[in-house]
């Protein structure tokens, strides 16, 4: 192991300069590894190497390792886990996790550390927070985690606390299309890529950035039902060359594509008529924008030849309503993704997929697939709160401009962190909590986090190691790996009702805990004990069930539960067998289906393709509309950043197997752009613009756009602690600038650079 120059100070006494990482104070290493304990027989949970959060079957074998497998249960999810998923147990026993309490001894970021115990740290964060909120106000304090089962807690210990200022990671991942599907259908909407017969793809990077459920959907699609891709990408992604055709579209410029396939659709009378008249508001007024929104007119901003448009667009609705215009997931290539999604929606909307198969769905949970069914086919999951938490006054720091209030519920403009804590605006934020998230890595414009985590009087960081952000906390608290905790049920419903619960399958390492409980003991510790009333994980889980302990037994058991078949109340084959298996079920219509029974939580009841409360909220924006956008200089490069298979965004590059696997990402580059610049692969190259500058290698390629450079993110981190990933790599937050985008307030992950051979 290599060893690290700076000063680790275990316990009371400061260790020599020149300690190995391998016991970094906090770490297993510091403890000395053990055997492994816990379940020999297969106990169902969830895994957590990523968000996508895949039902998994682990067990420990002969005492030596964990295995993880897929849940046979959970059929959409094939049974499999992804390379990433099945390298938890390299996570679980990395001699570089943290499994104590971590108290910063030197100066922020300086890599000082002493070992506390929970009791210690408790009273600082509590000592702290309190003084802080005494003298400026409990909204002074923001608290940011990405969301899921962990960010309940969290954020409910945020609200007894008194802030407002909760964050996940919406605006650097979902919130453009999130926003955009509330506008218009007035909840998030979801694809069948499975069933679907046409998808046209727009830089979803579902063969790496791997969403179980979705990937499998699309190979399904692919091999099963023959169905046809089109993917617009500026590089040649491994989806790109899965397709059938791949367009190297000019970064930023899809929205010209999808207003022009909308063009074609309504002027060559390729459009579900009937299906608009009956559930669309606003068809008129964007009927007219997208007049001028020729294939010619796309062709000429976005390197797509006009012919293509037309036909791919034609063959689109041949294959209506199996067919779909994929919405992406990664919403941050301009700062028009507000227009970009909702234009990619209207797509869908005007061939009429909407509840059809191989088109686009709303998820169905308990409560509105019961009302269908006439009768309790589900249960439906009570949810553990208190109802007498504090009334917040302030403001949030996002939410003083009336055009991001669609974004509310999903998240808040966490970036707003930095413009908050660094020019007081709206107003000053002085201490960050944060669990499972690393801003460093995955905000954008890493300097301007460091300078406001530097400013704040108090930082707290959750983790499992410490991350480049955590190296920047005064406490950090160490949270048990997924595989050694217990979790409340989760919702997982898509066509029908299912859920699933993440169980312990190892015994505790060191001194860690489930964040649920974390934030409870801080709660009290707060002196707010009277909003966790609960006694522990399994009192909620009840109270989750109302108390059916057998019920409350089967998830366990099984770790996948569904209820019920797929419904999609425009499908006459599913409503069919929904209706059959229900015999108090709704009447259907007088086509079989469910057709008259779909609305929408929109101002309108309706699908709005225009909008007059976007108009209130963002005057100007009520019809979607093509804007141009500049992205980068005229003497810069665009950059673009992905997801590898193998890695989860900032999170799995210290994980052992997984840095084995790779720990370095080339930056692509054309051959013909690498020519002129004198650079062949593997040269070092520098990658610089006003934000930052990367020094990496190249990875010369033709497929990529000539006028493009691309890179895997996460890579490259600055954190002497974390040692299999510091320096390896070119670190993408460093580039990118400091942005909000206009109503969904969306970060930027396009930028223009300049590269030079080292
Ligand atoms: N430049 C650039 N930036 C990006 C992206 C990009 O493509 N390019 N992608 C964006 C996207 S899509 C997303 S979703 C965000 C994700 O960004 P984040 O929300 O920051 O999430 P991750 O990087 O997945 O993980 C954050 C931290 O969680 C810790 N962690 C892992 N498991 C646990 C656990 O069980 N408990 C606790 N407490 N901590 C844990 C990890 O060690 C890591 O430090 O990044 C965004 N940022
Ligand atoms: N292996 C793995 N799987 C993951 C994750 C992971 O980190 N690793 N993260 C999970 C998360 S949090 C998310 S959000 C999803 C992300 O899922 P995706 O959004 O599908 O994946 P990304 O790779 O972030 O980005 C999408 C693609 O956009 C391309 N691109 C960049 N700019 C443009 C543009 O202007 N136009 C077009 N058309 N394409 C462009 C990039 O080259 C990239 O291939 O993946 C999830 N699954
Ligand atoms: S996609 Fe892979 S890493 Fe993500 S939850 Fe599923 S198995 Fe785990
Ligand atoms: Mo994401």
């Amino acid at each position: 192991m290599k060893l690290d120059r700076r000063t680790f100070i275990k316990g009371a006494g400061a260790s020599t300069a020149g300690c190995m990482l391998a016991s970094l104070p906090g770490s297993i290493a510091a403890l000395g590894a053990g055997p492994v304990s816990g379940s020999a027989k297969h106990v169902a949970s969830i895994c957590e190497m990523c968000s996508t959060r895949c039902p998994i079957s682990a067990r420990v074998v002969n005492g030596q390792n964990v295995s993880i497998l897929g849940n046979d249960k959970a059929k959409s999810y094939g049974g499999a886990v992804c390379a990433r998923g099945g390298a938890g147990h390299s996570l679980l026993y990395d001699k570089q996790r943290i499994v104590k309490p971590l108290k910063r001894v030197g100066e922020r970021g300086e890599g000082k550390w002493q070992e506390i115990d929970w009791q210690e740290a408790y009273e600082t964060i509590a000592k702290n927070l309190n003084r802080i909120k005494q003298q400026h106000g409990a909204e002074s304090v923001a608290f940011s985690s990405k969301s899921g089962s962990l960010s309940n807690h969290f954020f409910h210990l945020a609200k007894a606390f008194g802030s407002p200022n909760t964050f996940t990671h919406a605006t650097t991942c979902p919130g453009g299309y999130v926003v955009a599907a509330k506008a218009m259908f007035g909840s998030k909407a979801k694809r069948d890529l499975g069933n679907s017969k046409y998808i046209i793809n727009f830089g979803h990077n579902l063969y790496e950035g791997i969403n179980m459920t979705e990937t499998r959907g699309l190979m399904k699609a692919q091999s099963d039902k023959g169905a046809k891709l089109v993917v617009f990408e500026p590089r040649f992604s491994i989806v790109a060359d899965k397709a059938d055709e791949w367009y190297a579209i000019k970064p930023g410029t899809d929205i010209a594509v999808a207003l022009s396939i909308c063009h074609v659709l309504i002027r060559d009378n390729l459009y579900d008529r009937e299906f608009v008249e009956q559930y669309v508001e606003g068809f008129d007024d964007f009927a007219k924008e997208v007049e001028a929104y020729t294939p010619q007119w796309a062709e000429a901003i976005c390197d797509v030849p006009a012919e293509d448009i037309r036909r791919i667009t034609h063959e689109l609705a041949a294959a209506a309503p199996h067919a779909v215009v994929d919405f992406g997931h990664r919403a941050t290539f301009t700062t028009e993704e507000f227009e970009l999604r909702r234009a990619l929606f209207a797509a869908n909307v005007l061939i009429g997929n909407i509840e059809r198969k191989g088109g686009l769905y709303f998820g169905k949970k308990a409560k509105n697939y019961n009302k269908f069914a006439g009768e309790m086919a589900a249960p439906v999951l009570a949810k553990p709160g208190v109802k007498n938490l504090p009334k917040i006054e302030a403001k949030r720091i996002d939410m003083v401009d009336e055009q991001y209030a669609l974004i509310w519920s999903s998240g808040g403009i966490y970036q707003s962190i930095l413009t908050a804590a660094l020019e007081a605006q709206p107003y000053q934020l002085r201490a960050w909590v944060m669990s499972r998230t690393n801003p460093m890595q995955t905000m954008t414009d890493r300097a301007k986090v460091v300078e406001a985590l530097k400013a704040m009087e108090f930082v707290v960081a959750c983790d499992v190691y410490i991350s480049e952000s955590a190296a920047y906390a005064d406490i950090i608290l160490p949270e048990s790996t997924y595989l050694e905790r217990d979790e409340e049920i989760a919702d997982k419903s898509g066509k029908n009702p299912a859920y699933y619960v993440r169980q312990q399958v190892v015994d505790t390492i060191g001194d860690t805990k489930p964040s649920w409980l974390i934030w409870q003991e801080l709660g009290h510790q707060l002196g707010l004990s009277q909003y966790f009333p609960w006694e522990n994980m399994q009192t909620l889980q009840l109270f989750q069930v109302d108390k059916d302990a057998a019920l409350l037994s089967k998830i366990k058991q099984d770790g996948w539960v569904s209820f019920g078949k797929p419904l999609m109340l425009r499908e006459p084959s599913m409503v069919k067998a929904f209706t059959a298996q229900y015999p108090n079920a709704k009447p259907v219509d007088a086509d079989g289906t469910y057709a008259s029974q779909l609305s929408f939580k929109t101002p309108s009841g309706k699908i709005e393709l225009s909008s007059s409360k976007v108009e209130k909220m963002a005057p100007g924006r009520g019809v979607i509309k093509y804007r141009e956008v500049t992205m980068k200089k005229a003497d810069e490069l665009f950059f673009i950043q992905g997801k590898v298979a193998v890695h989860t965004n900032s999170a799995t590059h210290n994980v052992p197997m997984l840095a084995n696997l790779m720990s370095n990402n080339g930056v692509w580059i054309h051959p013909v752009t690498a020519g002129h610049l004198k650079i062949t692969s593997g040269d070092k190259v520098r990658i610089y613009n006003d934000t930052g500058s990367e020094e990496g290698h190249a990875l010369v390629t033709p497929g990529i756009r000539p006028d493009t450079v691309f890179a895997y993110m996460g890579f490259g981190s600055k954190n002497k602690e974390l040692s299999r990933a510091t320096g390896r790599g070119v670190h993408c937050g460093n580039l990118l600038p400091h942005v909000i985008s206009p109503v969904t307030g969306m970060n930027l992950h396009t930028t223009g650079v300049k590269i030079a051979k080292l």
